[in-house]
């Protein structure tokens, strides 16, 4: 998909390079950082790293969707509401969700499924569900090959080279659509991304995004190399201890496309919709850590009292902050006051750590003493702690990723309620609980660092 994409927006192409080597400088210049990476084994996925996403139509798709990540051992995780935020649709990601999976393939897809119930014009609403009732985004080689691998539960090797090259034909771009160019403008006059889903053959990847271990210098050096960045960087402000996500992206570019005639021809056109993003991750968080974030982001917010842009980004870094020095910037303090999510490791080197264990057990782990017992054990250096890697997205950064890339000018106000029953019926399946994956992962962590321990003893 990577080599298709960069083929097809060549922009993207130069972004990764740009990544890459800020990514080398940046473990050239901190061997701190090279040393985390190592330990948490993510180091060798560093220039793999990678998410994408699709937009989609119908629940027919999107089920299909999921069945069709499942060959790759990938699942829906995390529910993303982006009505609020003027956006008409809602979405998952697919993704691995052990970590040993995951450090073999960090990639995520971002999927969102059009809410077409938002569609105020009752005449245009069912246009755009009869257009999307006739197209089949999936080749029928994909379709028996998904049921293959469901029945036998596996696929063979050739079997498997089949399923990805009949899989990419879903994501790839088609630049003849199979609207009226009258249809299209309609789509577009009530929500640029109603036009992207409606409008087009297939799900076209919109953007890949590669990992980067210094958002901010990428940010500044993307407009000398030709591309044109977002306004502002999503998410948290830079530190020392990053948390969960931060991203930009460059603009969409205008594409030439082709729309359907009456007459069996083809009326020109462009359509924007597809861009390049970079990621920055960092530890993922609590329920507390999260709360805590989503306040103080929601704070600066308010302070700025719009929507951050190019004209009040300064104002916007400023706000975020200060209101962010009262998050805590070590990893230490993030974790004794349980804000983020760690990875237990027994160090090596020979401490006596025969008083400390005795208090533990994991099934115990969450109570007081033990809780005491660990931060001693970190303390004493018999235990080192290792951040884990946020996986997931940010609801109100995504919704500023989409609305940076659809020349949105207008705000749209949707209402109504969020809809995660109804986004899992489409999906024919209950989505993950992003935090519920991440708490497993620290009591397992915690389990075989104390088997370890004990086993010194
Ligand atoms: C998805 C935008 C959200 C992210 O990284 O938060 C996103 C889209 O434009 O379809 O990709
Ligand atoms: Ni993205």
């Amino acid at each position: 998909m990577s080599e298709m994409y960069k083929k097809e927006v060549p922009l993207y192409g130069d972004l990764i390079d740009l990544v890459s080597d800020v990514n080398t400088e940046t473990l050239a210049q901190q061997p701190e950082i090279r040393q985390q990476l190592e330990h948490s084994g993510e180091l060798t996925r560093l220039n793999m790293e990678r998410h994408g996403a699709i937009r989609l139509g119908t629940a027919a798709e999107l089920s299909m969707m999921r069945r069709l990540f499942a060959v790759m051992g990938m699942h829906p995780v995390g529910y993303y509401d982006l009505a609020p935020a003027g956006v008409p649709v809602h979405s998952t990601a697919f993704r691995a969700i052990e970590t040993e999976s995951l450090n073999r393939s960090p990639f995520r897809v971002f999927t969102s499924l059009l809410r077409l119930d938002l569609i105020a014009d009752e005449q245009l609403r069912q246009e755009a569900r009869a257009a999307l009732d006739q197209r089949q985004i999936f080749t029928d080689n994909v379709i028996d090959l998904i049921e293959r691998f469901e029945q036998q539960g596996g696929l063979t090797k050739d079997e498997s080279q089949q399923f990805v090259k009949e899989a990419l034909e879903t994501f790839r771009w088609h630049d003849n659509t199979p609207v009226s160019k009258t249809l299209y403008q309609s789509l577009l006059a009530q929500h640029g991304l109603i036009a992207d889903v409606v409008g087009f053959k297939g799900p076209h990847i919109n953007h890949l995004t590669p990992r980067t271990l210094d958002i901010d210098t990428v940010q500044a050096r993307m407009q000398g190399k030709g591309i044109a960045p977002k306004a502002i960087i999503e998410g948290p402000p830079k530190r020392d201890c990053p948390i969960l996500l931060r991203q930009t992206s460059f603009k969409a570019l205008e594409e030439a496309v082709s729309f359907q005639n009456a007459e069996g021809g083809y009326d020109t056109g462009h359509h924007s919709a597809r861009f390049g993003e970079i990621e920055q991750r960092g530890v993922a968080l609590t329920p507390k850590g999260r709360a805590l974030y989503d306040k103080l982001l929601n704070q600066a917010r308010e302070q700025l009292g719009g929507t951050p842009n190019e004209h009040n980004a300064a104002k916007y870094y400023q706000l975020l902050d200060s209101a962010f020095e009262a998050f805590p910037d070590d990893y230490q303090t993030l974790h004794d006051e349980g804000l983020a999510y760690f990875y237990y490791r027994a160090v090596d080197d020979g401490v006596d750590m025969s008083t400390a264990i005795s208090d533990l057990d994991t099934s115990a782990s969450q109570t007081e003493t033990a809780k005491q017992a660990i931060a001693d054990l970190i303390e004493q250096g018999a235990v080192r702690i290792d951040p884990i890697v946020y996986e997931d997205f940010l609801p109100v950064s995504a919704a500023g990723i989409f609305q940076s890339n659809l020349h949105d000018e207008k705000q749209s106000d949707y209402q109504g309620p969020s809809n995660q029953q109804e986004f899992e019926q489409a999906l024919g399946a209950a989505v993950y609980d992003e935090l519920a994956l991440y708490q497993r992962l620290q009591s397992q962590s915690l389990e075989l660092c104390l088997l370890a321990l004990d086993s010194k003893a």
